[in-house]
């Protein structure tokens, strides 16, 4: 039944609030706050975040045919990103876009090879295999 007490780090920061605003607050008195600040628990809140992915070169990712499915289905990248399909399947398979915005997707049939495409805009663009339809991909460009 004994709750233990987590509300240091928020006393402490309500105290620091507290504090900056007497040190800017010169000649305003009049005003003295009886509750404490309970939105100020999000004061401390700018930690260095990761680092962010270089922007402007563009990377290769590959999407591996095999067992009759596109892997990964679906794949994020960014604009000049390019896609390489890698055909290990027994089976002969192709990518083909879903749609105008899709229509570049376009590769001749493999067993065996890679086809690359190079996403210039984005969007999202599907892709399914011609031969069979239930083999389907997503290409989402940032
Ligand atoms: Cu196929």
């Amino acid at each position: 039944m004994a709750m233990p007490r987590r509300h240091a780090t928020s006393v402490i920061a309500a105290g620091f609030v507290l504090a900056a605003a007497l040190l800017s607050g010169c000649g305003s008195d009049d005003e003295s706050p009886s509750e404490p600040a309970t939105s100020a628990t999000s004061a401390a809140t700018s930690a260095p975040a990761a680092p962010a992915t270089d922007n402007g070169q563009a990377q290769t990712f590959t999407v591996t045919v095999d067992d009759m499915t596109f892997s990964p289905a679906d794949l994020t990248i960014s604009v000049g990103d390019t896609v390489t399909w890698k055909f290990e399947d027994d089976v002969v398979h192709g990518v083909q876009g879903i749609g105008d915005k899709a229509m570049g997707i376009n590769s001749p049939l493999f067993t065996e090879g890679e086809w690359s495409y190079t996403f210039t805009s984005a969007g999202s663009f599907r892709y399914l295999c011609p031969i069979h339809p239930e083999m389907r991909g997503t290409i989402t460009v940032e």
